[in-house]
Parts: structure tokens; sequence; C-alpha cells
């Protein structure tokens, strides 16, 4: 089991670091700010070099014991487009989202370079490709986005940080998919 712990920060056992990556306005700061705070802001704010932020994450093992960890969220600015620089934030991320906006195919085509990116720097992340934005009219088919994740052998969500749509799904099962393959922690199915 995987839940958001929204109390006060606590001891915590284990801490793990996540990094948004995509293009710039896709919606990686608001898919962090859903999950950790439940809210949206319309307005556009872009992110300028990277941001971090903590938030508590509970688990449960599959004897049922809870553990407290801490997830540090790494937000990039999608106008960071010096490889060097990006390599250099998401250095020691074991989970990572790559974004992109339904609405605009070129988001998803740059997806393969953030992909690049990450990959050299982190080859063994879990890693899962977003597309955002599912409020609005789609115009690049989730088939295609389907079949790319799966082509790098990673994980697919369809989410909207606006209604909120799948984000809280995204993350618990992308954290999920983490320690069931890393076997750090056998987990109670969500
Ligand atoms: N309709 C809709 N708008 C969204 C959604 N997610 C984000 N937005 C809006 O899209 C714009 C960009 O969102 P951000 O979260 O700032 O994008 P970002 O990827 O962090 O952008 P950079 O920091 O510049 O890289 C903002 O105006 C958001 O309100 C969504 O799911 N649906
Ligand atoms: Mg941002």
């Amino acid at each position: 089991m995987v839940s958001v712990f929204r109390g006060p920060p606590e001891p915590y056992e284990l801490t793990f670091k996540l990094a948004a990556l995509g293009d710039a306005a896709v919606g990686k700061t608001s898919c962090l700010r859903r999950y950790r705070e439940g809210t949206f802001d319309a307005d556009y704010t872009p992110t300028l070099g990277a941001l971090f932020s903590k938030m508590m994450v509970e688990l449960a093992s599959t004897s049922g014991r809870k553990i407290m960890t801490q997830l540090v969220l790494w937000d990039l600015a999608g106008q960071e487009l010096k490889a060097s620089l990006v390599k250099k934030y998401v250095a020691g991320a074991r989970l990572a989202i790559i974004v992109y906006d339904v609405t605009r195919p070129q988001t998803f085509k740059d997806v393969d370079l953030w992909y690049n990116i990450l990959k050299e720097a982190e080859p063994d992340a879990t890693v899962a490709i977003v597309g955002n934005k599912v409020d609005l009219v789609k115009h690049v088919p989730t088939e295609e986005a389907k079949a790319y994740a799966d082509s790098i052998d990673a994980l697919f969500y369809e989410t909207s940080a606006k209604t909120g749509h799948n984000i809280e799904w995204m993350f618990t099962d992308l954290i999920y998919h983490f320690f069931k393959k890393h076997e750090e922690i056998k987990l109670l199915k969500h």
C-alpha cells in the first residue's frame, strides 16, 4: 500500500528522489502540486532552473508494518535545454516522470530527448511517461504514446493536473513499481 501522509513531517526510514522532466508548460509543476497539496493554479509561472520540495509517503510492507518515507520531488524548468545541467539535476533520482502535453504533439516528440538525457545520467531510474491535460482536446493518440512507453520499458499514464484525474494513481503506481522492482520492501498491493 502506498499513501500520501499529509500531516506534519514525521521521522522517516527511507528517502528517495523523483525528478519531473519535459518541455515548458506541459504541467510538471502542476502535477507535482496536485499530488503534494491537492490544488491547481491556472496561472502559468515558468519554473526557473530547478526547485525541490519534500513530502511524506507512507508505505505498508507485506507484513502490514507501516514504513514512513520521504519523497524528494525535483521540478525542472522545461526551458532548461542544456543536457549537462539537466543531468546534474536528475543525478540520484530513482524515479522520474517525463511529462508531455496531450494538446501539443511536439511536446510528445521531445519526450525521447528528455528520456535520453535521463537515461545517460540515471540508467536504472524507474520512468513514467505522462500525457497531461486530458481535460482538453487530445492531439496525441493514446496508443502511440503507450507504444512508445512500452518500447522503452516505461510506465504510461494520462492525467489532468487541473481535474486531478489519475494524478494520485500515477504517483502511487509509480512508487509501487519502483519498490517492487528493487525489492527493498515487499509492499502490499495498492
Ligand atoms: N487545462 C489544463 N491546464 C493545465 C494542466 N496542467 C497544467 N496546466 C496549465 O498549464 C500551464 C503550465 O503548467 P506548469 O505546471 O507551470 O508547467 P511546467 O511544465 O511546470 O512548465 P515549466 O516550469 O515552464 O517547465 C499553467 O497555466 C497550468 O495551469 C491540466 O491538466 N489541464
Ligand atoms: Mg514548472
